[in-house]
């Protein structure tokens, strides 16, 4: 008896999370993330850093709108451009990813920016970051914390 009730337990979760899956606008998210890094800080005063995620979106397109992280007061979506030999950062409100593409952040591109470091960060450690996609909603990534020039090679 305990054993049928065991699978029909099993059974049920199953059917759950099958019906929650299929559900439209379900957060089950199309979006899968790849290669979350950090730059470590230069120095012990750095207020601050830039991470960087790569973006893949399984099936229809989506929108990177807000990034945020435990590491630092704020962060936001940067893309570095050269202005006459001068580079530069701008605000990006948001980040196409497109239908079965990729969308890959690096250095002298696309980044998050955090700024108000909570504390230097350090080759080794790991960060988290929220990404909250158009549709994909919230989805939360550890970044590992490489050199200071990691992402370049
Ligand atoms: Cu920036």
């Amino acid at each position: 008896m305990r054993r049928t009730l065991t699978a029909l337990a099993t059974a049920i979760s199953f059917t759950l999370a099958a019906t929650l899956a299929l559900a439209p606008g379900a957060s089950a998210s199309n979006v899968m993330v790849t290669k979350a890094y950090a730059r470590a800080s230069a120095t012990p005063t750095a207020e601050a850093g830039a991470a960087y995620v790569s973006l893949m979106a399984h099936g229809e397109a989506d929108r990177l709108l807000v990034v945020s992280s435990p590491a630092a007061k704020m962060a936001a979506l940067h893309k570095t451009v050269e202005e006459d030999g001068v580079m530069k950062m701008e605000h990006v409100d948001a980040l196409e990813i497109p239908a079965n593409g990729m969308l890959e952040m690096k250095p002298g591109g696309y980044h998050i920016m955090l700024m108000g470091l909570a504390q230097p960060l350090k080759e080794g450690d790991e960060i988290e970051i929220t990404l909250t996609f158009e549709k994909a909603g919230e989805v939360k990534v550890k970044a590992r914390v490489g050199g200071v020039a990691a992402g370049t090679n």
